[in-house]
């Protein structure tokens, strides 16, 4: 009697379980398409042979076609077969990141001497930050970020998700197609003091816009006057100018102000390892004994995370900069995809100026970098993307590397076509 009782009530709990099992995701909506993201998603789905893809920024070749850097085809050649797949450390590949170091903070640099920086290798150029995220969350937890405005989308949900409270600073005036200068040097001394700023160190995106040398030097002096700290994202060293010892420049003047610093570093873009996921955060201590420690501290978040971080980007890296032939190839190469972009960015402003445009559209040239924040409003973008096949952002970013010779007619007329009556 007693066993029967039992058994229906097990009988009984295991169909509310198996209901309460079926519930599970019930409550689970769909998410939001990334506004980068899925742009890529949506011009995969187009079955038109007209389509044009300048969403994301990856870089194409003339062609339209994704590009293997000839410096990493010829570091695959001699890696392979000759590397074990261990584990990497936590921290990553002591090699890769020590040359990654060299690029931001120099190659002679006193403070890779004084082994004062406390570097991790990360999950390119996204983990940086969001390890960054979490790392100021778990130390500094009241505290706040400043971004600028506009920013890469995904800055905010980094820090979303890591938790920190995200205040934003002037940037971008829309009237000028330049840096607001005046509005972000006020932001800067208006935030309390000791609060975190988000800068691009080159190649702002989406924007194109990078504050001058002179300008640097003053937010430089007005973040240390303050005693906010300022954290880099340099995703897009060498896209600036084509040299990327020359786009650490915003790096280097903060570092001769004696700021200490966060940086997060990418080999997407200037080595063209987008899915590889390497790249490196940098955090520059007063001493070597807190170096120590606030790498032991990053290498404590990534553990439970992802462990450690993949080998074979590194093992790229680190055979291409740790090889002094190989390394001026890379800087050629590097050269080679932004000069390509400068000239898509004359061609794009030509073909519209060919065609009577009414606009002036001399930010195209002027702007730098990856991209041309165009100005197109999100119902002109909608229209491109209808009527003509062309996917961009909807706040208008036009991704230069992916303009080509043989799109950039049909791109400069679309864009004619929907902003001519504005
Ligand atoms: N920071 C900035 C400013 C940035 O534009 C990107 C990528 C990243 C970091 C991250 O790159 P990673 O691949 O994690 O090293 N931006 C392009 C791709 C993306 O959105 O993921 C983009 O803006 O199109």
């Amino acid at each position: 009697m007693r066993s029967l009782i039992s058994e229906r009530v097990s009988c009984r709990s295991s169909v509310l379980g198996a209901r309460w099992m079926s519930s599970w995701w019930r409550n689970v909506e769909p998410a939001a398409k990334d506004p980068i993201l899925g742009v890529t998603e949506a011009f995969l789905a187009d079955p038109s042979p007209d389509k044009v893809n300048v969403g994301v920024g990856a870089y194409r070749d003339d062609n339209g076609k994704p590009v293997v850097l000839e410096c990493v085809r010829e570091a695959e050649r001699r890696i392979a077969g000759t590397a074990n797949m261990e584990y990497l450390p936590m921290g990553g590949s002591v090699k890769m990141v020590e040359e990654t170091l060299k690029l931001a903070y120099g190659d002679n640099s006193e403070f890779i001497k004084d082994k004062r920086i406390a570097a991790v290798q990360s999950l390119s150029g996204t983990g940086a930050c969001r390890l960054f995220a979490d790392f100021q969350n778990r130390f500094h937890p009241d505290s706040q970020i400043y971004i600028p405005v506009p920013t890469w989308s995904n800055h905010h949900n980094i820090w979303r998700d890591a938790h920190v409270t995200q205040r934003t600073f002037h940037y971008y005036h829309p009237g000028t197609k330049g840096l607001d200068f005046a509005a972000l040097m006020d932001d800067i001394k208006n935030a309390p003091n000791g609060s975190f700023f988000l800068l691009h160190a080159c190649a702002h995106n989406p924007t194109g816009v990078d504050p001058s040398e002179e300008q640097w030097k003053e937010i430089s002096y007005q973040i240390k006057a303050k005693g906010h700290f300022p954290f880099f994202d340099m995703a897009y060293q060498g896209f600036a100018s084509g040299d990327p010892e020359r786009d650490a420049k915003a790096i280097r003047i903060f570092l001769k102000d004696g700021h200490l610093l966060g940086l997060a570093q990418s080999y997407a873009k200037n080595m063209g390892l987008y899915g590889q996921r390497v790249g490196c955060l940098s955090v520059l201590c007063e001493d070597e004994k807190q170096a120590v420690a606030v790498k032991s501290q990053l290498q404590q978040l990534a553990r439970p995370m992802y462990s450690n971080p993949p080998v074979h980007g590194a093992l790229i890296v680190s055979t291409i900069l740790g090889d002094a032939e190989l390394k001026k190839l890379w800087l050629k190469e590097v050269q080679g995809m932004a000069d390509r972009i400068i000239g898509m960015r004359t061609a794009l402003r030509e073909n519209l100026e060919k065609l009577g445009s009414p606009l002036s559209w001399k930010h195209i040239t002027n702007q730098i970098g990856m991209f041309c924040y165009s100005g197109l409003t999100p119902e002109q973008v909608d229209r491109l993307t209808d009527e003509y096949h062309i996917y961009m952002t909807r706040n208008g970013r036009i991704s230069m590397a992916g303009v080509t010779t043989g799109n950039v007619g049909y791109l400069a007329n679309a864009i004619h076509e929907v902003t001519k009556s504005a």
